[in-house]
């Protein structure tokens, strides 16, 4: 019985024993496939229910709340359109390795699979998606489904969903079969370390002793290992490069990192990979291992709590499966310390160059439109302490992993899925999750324009977000693709002009615009000193290459047969990566300078 003395409904159930586990955010959007279970979330005001305006956004918005805190919140749908609207960011929460809990409505009990409206069966949809993935059948079942969901979603790491059907989601009563004892289940989930045994250990040690010039590449898996990390890298006297999730694991002003890697990362890291004899992969899995020592090049060691992850990228000799922290920690003592610092000493000095780059294009206030590197310097200096900073997919991916991100700042992105979009609502997630600090969404046109509904959500919520737009008319990201991985002339990438401050100001934010470099500090200043959401419409050159200093010699080759094949902006482009500070940094390009300059 409830406080009031009606019977419990499964809902009710499915709600209360969520609070048992301390989950108390649900992000989502009603309809008549699910409404039983939005009177369980009216009736439960203890879990707080943030209405989204598009489902993959809820989903988007339980990852960034998992990001950023560990802990699993809540998406809710209904049934078919709803459902498949999550789907999206339930797999970005699977392939990033983030929990959460995703319900769904379903078909009444007795209809599922009979044509009736929006009968899709979701637990099918969600079948690749989620690890623990059922339907409710009735109250008695609700207790014991949402423990198994939610344990499975805490120790894995993994989405979990739940499917209830419209009736059984108001159901009071059922029958409860011999086999189901009230109570069996509990809210037992006891958090583990993974350690790996002493030998493995010594054996890394080892292998890393044999090495002259030791490269760490540092990944998701090695957020909230940033002190151990750094220890290793004084002792080891190694440079840590950072794939993009890894961003926030040791701050862009250590004295250890080079920054990020691949195309988006920096000159620093790539010269660090090419000179390395020595490997140390803690916590990443990157897509981009293109970019790491060729196989073969280095001893390997890696790190990762995921024991398929091993030797997945790398050949690596020692695998030790293990939390990043915990494993470094033991490791330490077993290390020696290398008396030669001119590995890290160099890797120090191509970084200092790289952010004197950065500087440089980032001041050059002559530019017009103007560079969006002004945006990523400016945003840098301007960042209050502890900012929480979310990127998105495009080259605007670029732009934010080269922010100069300070001691106690956070970042994350739809790193492995990369998905558009995702700025926004991981905002969203972490502004809920994180009320007293500042959230800003670093995102481009092409996302923005998918997800300009949670605009509107801000405002609805007084959620303070920033969320800076870098508007170049352009799917730009598309455009480098095209050219430099395929060889192909640009296609379908404009994007009709929106006014971003209009659309801001009509669903109630606040709104600036930067269309001048001169401008753009204070302009990011002042706009992430009000008190409330506000969007920064930044016009910025579609035409600057996100990874002019990183490509390799396939891309700039690529870009060539582009040009030749009548590439519509390649006068611009062209001239664009042959600005002589980035030639200096990019021997891809300077091997095709000459083939490159005709077409300026
Ligand atoms: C949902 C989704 N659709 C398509 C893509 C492919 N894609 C990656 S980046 C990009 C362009 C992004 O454009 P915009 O947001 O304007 O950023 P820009 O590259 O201009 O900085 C596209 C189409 C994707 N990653 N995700
Ligand atoms: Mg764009």
């Amino acid at each position: 019985m409830s406080e009031d003395g009606s019977p419990r409904t499964t809902s009710d159930l499915v709600v209360e024993r969520l609070l048992d586990w301390g989950i108390d955010t649900c992000f989502g959007l009603c309809g008549d496939q699910i409404n039983g279970f939005f009177e369980a979330l009216r009736t439960h005001p203890r879990m707080r229910f943030v209405h989204v305006r598009h489902e993959e956004n809820a989903a988007l918005a339980c990852v960034g709340y998992a990001k950023f805190t560990g802990r699993p919140a809540v998406c809710v749908a209904t049934a078919g359109p709803g459902a498949i609207h999550l789907l999206n960011g339930v797999y970005d929460a699977r392939i990033d390795g983030v929990p959460l809990l995703a319900i769904t409505g379903l078909s009444y009990h007795d209809t599922v699979g009979t044509h009736l409206l929006q009968d899709v069966p979701p637990d099918r949809l969600f079948d690749q998606a989620c690890l623990y993935n059922e339907r409710i059948m009735g109250p008695a079942h609700a207790v014991t489904a949402t423990d198994l969901a939610v344990r499975s979603a805490l120790m894995n790491r993994t989405p979990s969903h739940l499917a209830i059907p419209i009736d059984v989601q108001s159901w009071t009563e059922d029958t409860r079969s011999p086999k189901n004892t009230p109570g069996h289940t509990s809210l037992a989930a006891q958090p583990f370390t993974v350690r790996p045994p002493h030998e493995q250990l010594r054996a890394a040690a080892d292998v890393l002793a044999g090495c002259e010039r030791i490269a760490i590449c540092a990944g998701a898996g090695a957020r909230g290992a940033g002190e151990e990390l750094e220890e290793v890298a004084e002792t080891l006297g190694a440079p840590i490069v950072k794939a993009g999730l890894g961003k926030d694991c040791v701050p862009d002003d250590s004295p250890y990192t080079t920054g990020g890697m691949g195309l988006i990362g920096t000159r620093a890291s790539h010269q660090v990979f090419e000179d390395c004899d020595g490997f140390l992969i803690v916590g990443s899995s990157t897509p981009y291992h293109e970019f790491w020592p060729a196989p073969g090049q280095a001893r390997a060691v890696q790190i990762d709590v995921n024991a398929d992850r091993i030797a997945l990228r790398y050949p690596v000799e020692v695998g030790l499966v293990g939390d990043a922290g915990t494993t470094l920690r033991a490791l330490l003592p077993l290390l020696e310390r290398k008396s030669d610092r001119g590995f890290l000493e160099r890797a120090q000095r191509a970084t200092a160059e790289w952010w004197e780059l950065l500087r440089q294009q980032g001041t050059d206030g002559s530019a017009v439109p103007m560079r969006p590197q002004t945006v990523t310097w400016q945003l840098s200096e301007v960042l209050p302490d502890g900012a929480i900073v979310t990127g998105d997919a495009g080259s605007v991916t670029a732009w934010s992993n080269r922010l100069r991100l300070r001691r106690g700042m956070r970042y994350s992105f739809s790193g492995t899925l990369c998905s558009m979009g995702a700025a926004l609502p991981y905002a969203i997630g972490a502004q809920i999750a994180h009320p007293d600090r500042p959230v800003i969404a670093f995102t481009g046109d092409g996302s923005m324009t998918m997800g300009m509904g949670e605009l509107a959500s801000l405002a609805q919520h007084g959620l303070p977000v920033k969320v800076i737009v870098l508007r170049n008319d352009s799917l730009s990201l598309e455009v480098w693709e095209q050219n430099a991985l395929l060889g192909n002339p640009q296609t379908a990438c404009d994007l009709h002009p929106v006014d971003f401050c209009k659309v801001a100001e009509a669903c109630g934010l606040a709104a600036y615009r930067i269309d001048r470099a001169d401008h753009a500090r204070d302009v990011l200043a002042e706009a992430l000193a009000h008190e409330g959401p506000a969007v920064v419409e930044a016009v910025v050159d579609p035409h600057e290459s996100p990874f002019g200093e990183t490509l390799l010699p396939s891309h700039a080759q690529h870009i060539v047969t582009a040009y030749r094949r009548g590439e519509r902006d390649r006068a611009r482009m062209a001239g664009n990566l042959l600005e002589p500070a980035r030639l200096r940094m990019s021997p891809a390009v300077r091997d095709h300078q000459e083939e490159l300059s005709r077409f300026r």
